[in-house]
């Protein structure tokens, strides 16, 4: 059988280290409880086993009869059905039963609620064509489907899909050139091909290159290649292993420990696909603005008053700060839900005082709930019976920070409410958001696999099942249960949970972090592909540790990662327990002047990366998104994964290389501007530039407008006095339009029309480039001052504001606001 076993020279580094963590950071007693907690796992799992699997596999045999179905095909098998589902015109649902139904989490449109869509159904001496107007499925004799878009092309060909016992795996042809990316959080690179990679959400410990799977699996991947590009989604949260081509060179291998196969086929470009995945698994909620302002964290800040002076630091050095993360230490003995009091005597004082001046507290929340029984949160659940049991009713308890704990089963309703609840004491207080953590979940084990046991048992919603049923699913309902409890305690805010695990539709409660990553250059590398990989696996909101979590950066390391940090959607440095200071400044001179500039260059693009925020929400489109996203057709960029798009005008190329001065960047088709000097370049060709270590290079997309913050100073940092439109002249008649999207920043009423969004149309016309300023949404244009810039390398003899001449110099001048056309007289 094919899991994922790690070496034993392995799992007994993995043992010393945690062993040498227990002892150093918890107390000596816990490495014990470890041990105990292993030997008991054991135990119970052999009393309880996983349903043995050595039937030989078996297909579903020949497909022998097709009907049309109500919004599809149902075939009959020898063995079984195949079901197709007709969802839009370009998504299919593709079922092989019989099989134990999906629990109900990752779907968030169920099949009935999508409009009708044309379909054919069509028999010949080949199989059956079932046909909607953009793609066809070829089904064949012997249970191949061949996918097909509009234009005739072939983009996908799944084989006959085998069972055994109740496993299921399916395996696929892949094209010669065809490359895959998605999968969650994977440390790799952004192309998974050529890998097998475990689907278990796992904390690998400290993780580098290599290492897998980590925190974040998600069953769902893009493959791109010269005949078009789809997604894959398999509902199915089961451990997984996904051979990539890894054994043989054009097959991937799809195999599931249990569970229904049941897969979702998206035709399409790039962001359709992601508009798609999304349209199914759920939109992003739009962040409250301030999430998207630099956070700054350590494992731990504590007590209060280095809370206090932590943020008198950043004002003394005038680095803007948005939020302070409060990591384990602040609890009383670990334990969720609880202060410390000797640390923190006043938490509700202290949040109102850092709110006074601009700053928020984000507090870490562990599922691990401390069996004890003077603990009203252990008490409660325990007499309720909301923890998970074994088969007997026995509660599971296992070791983490706490010691022993109890875990509450996240799929029963009624426990996800009493959950929520729980954030109560912290919305009281004032604090602004929430961080996940160890909810893949982990424990403290000696050995084996560091999670519950498999006999746990879950409700899943009264369908029942093991935890090798909801294991991977335990996270995103820890999530939603803050989700829905935040909504209900705080109805004015858009709640912000940073959750470290997840599967499929955690982008509708949560952002994500990408754990406990090194300070080294090799790991901040990895920062791109990784987030590359989220963004097109459904989950646009996430971040690395900037400049690592286990060990120390250099200062240049941290200089060059906050600098790259900018252009990630989630922007927080941490670090781990025992590590040196790790804040903008504790680098000293040129470090911390460059390191306040970074920080301010965030805030400055901040309208900008609102509207990435509100491109996640409402089209389902990563910030971060792989170089070739607007040319799939470009095979040169398929491999990049050291630089990204962010948002539709940007193109980041992070310095990731110790030392270097310059770089080269592989630019996609187009016209392309340098952010910095207004260099401009033709793409689809590898150009060299510099990089001084003050910045990283940047570029702009031409026919863009680039919306530019001017906060006055560090307090004043979310100010709406001044906005600076940064024209960057398209190099042809075509229009490009960009977007800027405004509301109040917080709260829902954009939802019944307060906000705006502002478009911005570029165009030349022989030598004239015109601009019309056009707006939707019923907020009003927030901006006291707008200055428009004109970067286009050409001379300008003129501007003329709504026809008429306006003075400037060189191109730029003051605009009134929204609903103007400007044109530029070119020499
Ligand atoms: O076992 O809360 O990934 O960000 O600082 C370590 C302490 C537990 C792991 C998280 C990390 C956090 C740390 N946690």
């Amino acid at each position: 059988m094919s899991t994922h076993r790690p070496s034993p020279l392995r799992s007994t580094l993995k043992f010393l280290r945690v062993a040498w963590e227990l002892l150093r950071w918890v107390r000596p007693g816990i490495g014990w409880q470890a041990i105990r907690y292993a030997w008991w796992r054991n135990r119970v799992e052999a009393r309880w086993p996983r349903p043995s699997v050595d039937s030989p596999w078996q297909t579903w045999g020949r497909v022998v009869r097709a009907a049309p179905s109500e919004r599809g095909a149902a075939f009959t098998c020898e063995r079984g059905t195949l079901e197709i589902l007709v969802l839009t015109a370009d998504m299919v649902r593709v079922s092989w039963l019989p099989g134990p139904e999906p629990p109900p989490y990752a779907i968030a449109r169920p099949p009935e609620t999508w409009p009708a869509v044309d379909i054919t159904l069509e028999e010949d001496a080949d199989g059956w064509r079932l046909r909607t107007p953009a793609l066809t499925v070829h089904v064949h004799a012997d249970g191949r489907l061949q996918v097909f878009d509009a234009a005739g092309r072939q983009v996908r060909e799944d084989l006959p899909p085998e069972r055994n016992g109740h496993h299921v795996r399916l395996p696929s042809r892949l094209r010669p050139d065809e490359h895959l990316y998605g999968l969650g959080e994977r440390a790799t690179h952004a192309n998974r091909r050529g890998g097998r990679y475990t689907l278990w959400n796992r904390d690998p410990g400290n993780y580098t290159w290599g290492d897998d799977p980590l925190y974040l699996n998600i069953p769902v991947y893009v493959g791109l290649h010269g005949q078009g590009s789809y997604l894959v989604f398999f509902e199915n949260p089961y451990r997984a292993t996904f051979d990539l081509a890894a054994q043989d060179p054009n097959l991937a291998v799809h195999h599931f420990e249990g569970g229904l196969l049941r897969y979702y086929l998206v035709v399409g470009t790039p962001p359709t696909l992601l508009e798609r995945y999304t349209d199914l698994t759920g939109k992003p909620p739009l962040p409250p603005l301030w999430a998207l302002g630099y956070h700054q964290s350590r494992y731990s800040y504590y007590p209060e008053a280095r809370v206090r002076q932590l943020v008198d630091t950043f004002a003394r050095y005038d680095i803007p700060l948005e939020v302070v993360h409060l990591d384990i230490h602040y609890m009383h003995d670990y334990r969720v839900f609880t202060w410390n009091r000797e640390r923190f005597p006043d938490p509700k004082r202290l949040a109102s005082d850092l709110r006074a001046r601009g700053v928020r507290l984000i507090v870490i929340v562990d599922p691990g709930v401390k069996v004890d029984p003077r603990y009203r949160v252990y008490r409660e659940g325990h007499e309720r019976g909301y923890f998970c049991t074994l088969p007997d009713g026995t509660e599971v308890h296992a070791p983490v920070w706490p010691g022993w704990s109890a875990f509450a089963d996240f799929t029963r309703p009624e426990v996800r409410k009493w959950w929520g609840e729980q954030y109560a004491v912290f919305v009281e207080t004032g604090i602004a958001g929430f961080w996940h953590d160890m909810n893949e979940p982990v424990v403290f084990s000696a050995w084996g696999d560091r999670t519950l046991p498999l006999c746990t048992q879950h409700a899943l919603e009264g369908q029942d099942g093991d935890h090798a049923a909801a294991h991977n699913l335990f996270g995103l309902q820890m999530a939603r249960a803050a989700y829905e409890g935040l909504r209900r305690l705080a109805p004015d805010r858009r709640p912000i949970i940073i959750s470290r695990s997840g599967w499929a539709g955690l982008q509708r409660y949560a952002w994500n972090w990408t754990g406990d990553n090194y300070s080294d250059w090799a790991s901040f590398y990895l920062s791109v592909p990784m987030l590359i990989g989220l963004g097109l696996s459904g989950i646009p909101f996430t971040g690395p540790d900037i400049g690592g979590f286990q060990g120390a950066p250099t200062p240049e390391l941290y200089t060059r990662w906050l600098q790259a940090g900018v252009f990630f959607p989630f922007y927080r440095t941490h670090t781990c327990i025992g590590t040196p200071d790790q804040e903008p400044w504790a680098f000293g001179e040129p470090y911390t002047r460059i390191n306040r500039e970074t920080i301010r260059l965030r805030y400055r693009l901040l309208a900008y990366i609102y509207t990435t925020a509100w491109q996640a929400a409402t089209r389902g489109w990563p910030p971060v998104r792989p170089l070739w996203w607007d040319h799939p057709e470009e095979a040169r960029l398929w491999d990049v994964d050291d630089a990204f798009l962010f948002g539709d005008a940007l193109l980041v190329a992070p310095v990731v290389e110790e030392g270097a001065r310059w770089r080269t960047v592989l630019l996609p088709p187009g016209l392309w501007y340098d952010f910095w000097t207004g260099d401009v370049y033709e793409g689809g060709r590898e150009i060299t530039v510099d990089a001084p270590l003050d910045y990283t290079p940047v570029f702009v997309r031409g026919g863009h407008v680039v919306p530019l913050l001017d906060p006055a100073a560090n307090t004043d940092r979310l100010s709406r006095e001044r906005i600076t439109l940064r024209v960057y002249p398209p190099r042809d008649a075509a229009t490009v339009t960009s977007y800027l999207y405004t509301d109040d920043g917080d709260g829902w009423a954009y939802q019944e029309g307060a906000y705006r969004v502002d478009r911005f149309r570029l165009h030349r016309e022989g030598s004239q480039v015109h601009l019309t300023w056009e707006s939707d949404g019923a907020y009003p244009w927030p901006y006291r001052e707008v200055t428009c810039v004109w970067q286009g390398p050409e001379r300008v003899q003129e501007v003329r504001v709504n026809g008429t001449p306006t003075p400037h110099t060189h191109g730029t001048c003051r605009l009134p606001g929204p609903g103007v056309r400007v044109t530029w007289v070119l020499r």
